[in-house]
């Protein structure tokens, strides 16, 4: 479908639109749904919002099952990152220039570019509102706007990273801070932080870690330096397999870990951090660094907090199997700002992405949904610059993996897995459409026992 043209109201169909749960949908819902469109000057039959990466993988499966015309992704960024590079940026592993290419170049041929942002949901009215005042309506909506770093949370951030020592692996403008900071390391405290929030990557915090921690041993400054692992967390990692395993790294590569423990201010000036114990609040504690790695608060996109499709806390609210939303079933979505009880990686929108395509195509024709989503997610851990530890679980935090061979042990082979031909599997098959995460191999390797 193209565009509508331009009318002066919306239809409010609020008490309509709130009947149309999965278990009704059967009940003539494409013929309400389409009187509800709302006026506006655009709309699309499958609008996406975000252009990262469950935006980029989404638009492709859409333009595939639509056509292109009536796809469009809004985008504000020129550039569009793959940011698991980033870890190995941060450790001087790979250059930033490899991890971005421009944004025009990864929307898929004939899906329209809406180059602003979007500024308000109104799902009640089937449209969204845009930076520019503009609205654009849709029939389908599929939201993956990611998560929001919050550095300003931590006092004397973000002005802390113009002074040396301090970076942060989380963002395009700090990544390459680390490798300096790193290669500036002379002697004292290297201090990796962990917040007290949900977080993307969620062993990226300590990836970086192991990777300093090699880099100060390969050059001859290991005995010079105090490896110190500062988490809000209580625990290591989430899955027993792993984490024991890494606590035998951690204790033969002498690194302290602290738990409970969550960056509230640098004073980048004095090269100090000051932590406080999350279970005795008021007591804090003042640690000089030669080396400081932040790991910021993250939280739902502003335009997702206190809006008709999140949850208390703000992020997007989804039926955990189908990723349909809970409310509006012609919503969607994937990714980051989803609020899906699993961790939120490129990995877990691999394999979301496939079975969000099914539920799509199962609501496009007024079926229900029946392919489920089980939580999977992956996260290489890298451990050296030549070894990773490749994670691999569910929903219940049980080890879901795709290769017969023990992935806790740290290895050389998914090293370059992580460093060559993931980026290769994410330009050319995630964002393409074509990659829906490990499953069928999972199931060749297994030979479908599991
Ligand atoms: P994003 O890719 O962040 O995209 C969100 C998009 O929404 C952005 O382009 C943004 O500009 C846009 N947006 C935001 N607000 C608006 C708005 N109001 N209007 C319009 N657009 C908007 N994953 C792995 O699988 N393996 C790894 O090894 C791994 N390592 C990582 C290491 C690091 C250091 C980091 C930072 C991440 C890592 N990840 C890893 C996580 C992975 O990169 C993310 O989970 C994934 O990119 C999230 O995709 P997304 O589409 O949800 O969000
Ligand atoms: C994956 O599918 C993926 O998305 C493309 C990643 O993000 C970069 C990953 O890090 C991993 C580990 C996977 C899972 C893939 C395999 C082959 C285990």
């Amino acid at each position: 479908m193209s565009n509508m043209g331009v009318m002066s109201t919306c239809f409010c169909v609020r008490s309509f639109v709130h009947l149309l749960r999965p278990g009704v949908q059967k009940m003539g819902y494409f013929q309400m749904h389409t009187a509800s469109r709302c006026a506006a000057k655009n709309h699309y039959e499958v609008l996406v919002l975000g252009g990262g990466s469950g935006g980029i993988t989404m638009s492709a499966r859409m333009k595939r099952k639509v056509g292109a015309e009536n796809v469009a992704v809004v985008e504000p960024n020129e550039k569009h990152y793959y940011q698991p590079m980033w870890t190995l940026v941060g450790a001087g592993a790979k250059q930033l220039a490899t991890s971005g290419r421009p944004t025009a170049s990864v929307i898929p041929s004939g899906v329209k570019w809406i180059k602003s942002s979007v500024t308000e949901l109104d799902p009640d009215k089937n449209c969204i509102h845009l930076a520019d005042d503009k609205k654009i309506s849709y029939k389908y909506l599929i939201i993956a706007l990611g998560l929001q770093l919050h550095y300003e949370k931590i006092k004397g951030l973000p002005e802390g990273f113009n002074y040396p020592k301090i970076g942060s692996n989380y963002s395009v403008h700090t990544v390459e801070k680390t490798w300096k900071a790193l290669q500036d390391f002379k002697e004292g405290n290297a201090i990796f932080t962990f917040p007290n929030t949900p977080v993307k990557c969620g062993g990226a915090p300590q990836k970086i870690m192991y990777l300093s921690e090699a880099y100060l041993r390969k050059t001859g400054k290991r005995s010079k330096a105090n490896i110190i692992f500062n988490t809000s967390l209580g625990s290591i990692f989430t899955v027993q397999k792993y984490a024991d395993r890494l606590l035998e790294i951690i204790k033969a590569r002498n690194i302290v870990v602290n738990y409970k423990c969550n960056l509230i201010e640098v004073r980048a000036d004095k090269q100090e951090a000051v932590f406080e114990n999350l279970d005795t609040p008021g007591v804090t504690e003042v640690y000089q660094y030669e080396m400081l790695h932040v790991t910021p608060p993250m939280g739902p996109p502003d335009v997702l907090m206190n809006s008709p499709v999140s949850d208390a806390a703000g992020w997007l609210d989804l039926d955990k199997e189908t990723l349909q939303h809970k409310k509006y079933p012609n919503v969607f979505g994937i990714g980051d700002c989803t609020n899906l009880p699993t961790s939120k990686t490129a990995a877990a929108i691999a394999a979301q992405s496939a079975v969000l395509d099914k539920t799509i195509s199962s609501v496009m024709k007024s079926q229900l949904p029946t392919k489920k989503y089980d939580g999977y997610t992956s996260c290489p851990i890298v451990t050296d610059y030549n070894r990773v530890i490749l994670a691999e679980f569910d929903y219940n935090s049980q080890p879901l993996e795709t290769f017969p061979i023990d992935q806790s042990k740290e290895r050389l082979l998914m090293y370059y897995m992580k460093a060559d031909l993931m980026p290769f599997l994410y330009w050319n098959g995630l964002l393409k459409g074509y990659w829906g995460g490990p499953a069928p191999i999972r199931n060749l390797m297994h030979l479908g026992f599991k």
